[in-house]
């Protein structure tokens, strides 16, 4: 089998790179080790930046997005039995975000390969990058029980944290960035209408709580949790209950309680991996870096380095010059980091650490008064929110 472009995985990176380089006539391969039904299943982000909106609707994936995805003009800050609400428009000169579940955009994005663009194979591990540093870097895969061998000219490793792509780049030119925290997200689904129009973040003695949401019936909520915590052994009254405890406020709001229909705990890390690129092999989005979820950024970090990779692409066929596929690691590092940075302070002003000391608390308040107070401090955080630029 021989390709363009190999992208190793199909989550958002890997469809929303097959999606670009089929719109600019480049082929591509996808491999993807798990089924389609579990890519289409599989929990996680809800957030979309403005950036990560249009660049979805200029690829053509938008029509879904743009009937059921949800415009939020601002979150809101709770703390102290106080609300504060950030106003994102009016802060940064128009910008919003949308929540649209990721588990829709891989839904749409798988939906269009199938029908309009090169092979995408389901069940196809990779096994292992080679030759990543040649003219013709080989991805060797399983697929439906045969070992084969993807050849390319080059491969994007869009395989998520746990991928293999990542260990082509030999040990001696890596470099790790990275820090656990002592807690994790026990997130539920829920049908039960959202308690507030717009996503509330808690920060609260007992532990963050975060209420959002998937669609007008449906609650997207989670709690801090020790780590290692199993899902299992929280009842879900007990969740309902620990939600209502962690978002009190002094007037009369009050949590919709619904079936819990999914529960799972994840884990808190930051992590990067530097450089982005090996070679012929690229690194993108979760296979390069991860923030914890409380800024909202992994996703849109994963569109970001794709379209990066996209646009760098086009400009070698079109000019000759390889001057930004050179950069790309570079370019992309610059804005992973301001998201690292970002999602470190959103993590640290929010949740409440294993035996922190008083002070911190207080340290933590005084925060988010400066957030409720400050104009300046306000914008910085709706500035990181709703996105930094494509460079
Ligand atoms: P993914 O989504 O992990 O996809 C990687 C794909 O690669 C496949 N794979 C392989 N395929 C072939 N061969 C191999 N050897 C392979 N190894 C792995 C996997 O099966 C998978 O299909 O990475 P990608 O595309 O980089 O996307 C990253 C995002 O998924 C991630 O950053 C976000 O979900 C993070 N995140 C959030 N991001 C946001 O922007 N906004 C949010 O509101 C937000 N909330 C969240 C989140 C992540 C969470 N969890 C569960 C970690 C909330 C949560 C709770
Ligand atoms: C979500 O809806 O899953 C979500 C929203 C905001 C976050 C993290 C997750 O910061």
């Amino acid at each position: 089998m021989r390709t363009t472009v190999g992208i190793i995985g199909a989550g958002p990176a890997g469809l929303l790179l097959a999606r670009l380089l089929h719109n600019a006539g480049i082929g591509s391969v996808v491999l993807e080790s798990r089924d389609r039904a579990y890519v289409e299943q599989r929990q996680r982000a809800g957030i979309l930046e403005q950036g990560t909106v249009d660049v979805l609707r200029a690829a053509g994936a938008g029509e879904r997005m743009d009937r059921e995805g949800l415009r939020h003009d601002g979150i809101e800050l709770r703390f102290a039995r106080e609300r504060h609400r950030v106003d994102f428009p009016a802060l940064t000169g128009g910008s919003s975000v949308t929540v649209y579940a990721q588990t829709e955009v891989c839904k749409d994005l798988i939906a269009l390969q199938l029908k309009e663009g090169g092979p995408l194979l389901f069940d196809a591990e990779a096994l292992a990058v080679e030759d990543a540093d040649s003219e013709h870097p080989r991805v060797r895969f399983r697929h439906e029980g045969r070992e084969d061998v993807l050849e390319c000219d080059y491969v994007v490793g869009c395989d998520g944290f746990w991928g293999v792509a990542r260990k082509a780049v030999p040990a001696g030119l890596s470099r790790v960035f990275e820090r656990t925290y002592p807690f994790g997200w026990l997130g539920v689904l829920a049908d039960a209408p959202p308690s507030h129009d717009e996503l509330v973040y808690a920060r609260h003695d007992r532990g963050f709580a975060l209420l959002s949401m998937r669609s007008p019936t449906v609650s997207r909520l989670y709690l801090q949790v020790p780590e290692g915590t199993d899902a299992g052994s929280w009842r879900d009254e007990d969740i309902w209950d620990e939600l209502d405890r962690r978002l009190e406020t002094d007037d009369d709001w009050r949590l919709e309680r619904g079936p819990v229909t999914a529960k799972s705990v994840t884990p808190m890390r930051s992590f990067v991996h530097e450089p982005m690129r090996h070679g012929r092999l690229f690194l993108a989005g979760d296979a390069a870096h991860i923030v914890p979820p409380t800024g909202a950024k992994g996703l849109n970090l994963a569109v970001g380095d794709v379209v990066t990779f996209a646009r760098a692409l086009v400009h070698l066929r079109a000019t000759g010059s390889a001057e930004r596929l050179d950069a790309y690691s570079e370019t992309c590092l610059r804005r992973v980091w301001q998201a690292e940075r970002f999602s470190y302070d959103m993590t640290t002003l929010l949740h409440r650490a294993p035996g922190a000391p008083p002070f911190e608390d207080r340290i933590q308040l005084a925060r988010l008064r400066r957030i409720a107070a400050s104009r300046a401090a306000e914008t910085d955080l709706a500035e990181a929110y709703t996105g930094f630029p494509f460079e």
